[in-house]
């Protein structure tokens, strides 16, 4: 009876918390198990939390959001004064903001510079290598700026091994106004060497400043964006 009582006692009390697996390498024939995702990394499959926010970080106040794959994507951490891991493209410089931000302490603030150029904001790397063919990807972004002419939107783009563009795909278009709103798309893969995501914003007539906050990416791991 005493044996019995000590492993009730301990039943409550001794359990482990539960064994973190995130990064464990996974497969349809080798599952995470209940609780856990297996996406897309790079190469391979690994596990991650089926729910909540991943490693990261970036998915704030996006429902849905299994892994961000894109690093720093709340533009929370700054390296030697910039956000090294993200650029400005096409005509736009990339700065850092303090005042206007969907989650503090940061966001990015995109500015056009001189000419009416195309361009917006873009991860320093790729959102993945040599993603499965078919596997659906989500990706959702926060913006906010003065109204203006300006529409912004999503873009997946695959690049085949020499770097070629092989297919792109535009996100539904969202006018610019004043408050945050969320530009949203998906993309099946076509399993390229190459998948990339990146923000566009359309010409228009405004250089007023363009904030953008909790830009995320993930891979839906059933198959749908949420
Ligand atoms: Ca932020």
């Amino acid at each position: 009876m005493r044996a019995l009582l000590a492993i009730a006692g301990c039943a409550a009390a001794c359990l482990p918390d539960r064994i973190d697996i995130t990064g464990k390498l996974c497969s349809d024939e080798r599952p995470c198990g209940e609780g856990w995702a297996c996406v897309p990394q790079g190469a391979e499959r690994v596990c991650v939390p089926a729910r909540g926010q991943g490693g990261g970080g970036g998915g704030n106040g996006t429902p849905g959001v299994v892994m961000n794959l894109l690093p720093n994507g709340d533009f929370t951490e700054v390296e030697d004064g910039s956000f090294d891991e993200w650029k400005a493209w096409g005509g736009y410089q990339l700065a850092i903001e303090t005042q206007t931000v969907r989650s503090a302490p940061r966001a990015a603030r995109i500015v056009r510079a001189g000419n009416d150029a195309g361009g917006g904001l873009e991860p320093d790397k790729e959102l993945a290598s040599g993603p499965p063919r078919g596997q659906r990807y989500c990706a959702a972004a926060w913006v906010f700026g003065v109204p203006s002419a300006r529409e912004v939107w999503l873009q997946f783009r695959e690049r085949d091994g020499s770097g070629q563009t092989v297919e792109q795909s535009d996100g539904a278009r969202v006018a610019v106004a004043d408050g945050w709103a969320q530009v949203r798309h998906e993309w099946g893969s076509l399993g390229n060497a190459q998948l990339e995501v990146r923000l566009v914003v359309g010409t228009g007539i405004a250089n007023a400043p363009l904030y953008v906050d909790d830009f995320a990416a993930w891979a839906a791991p059933q198959g749908a964006c949420p």
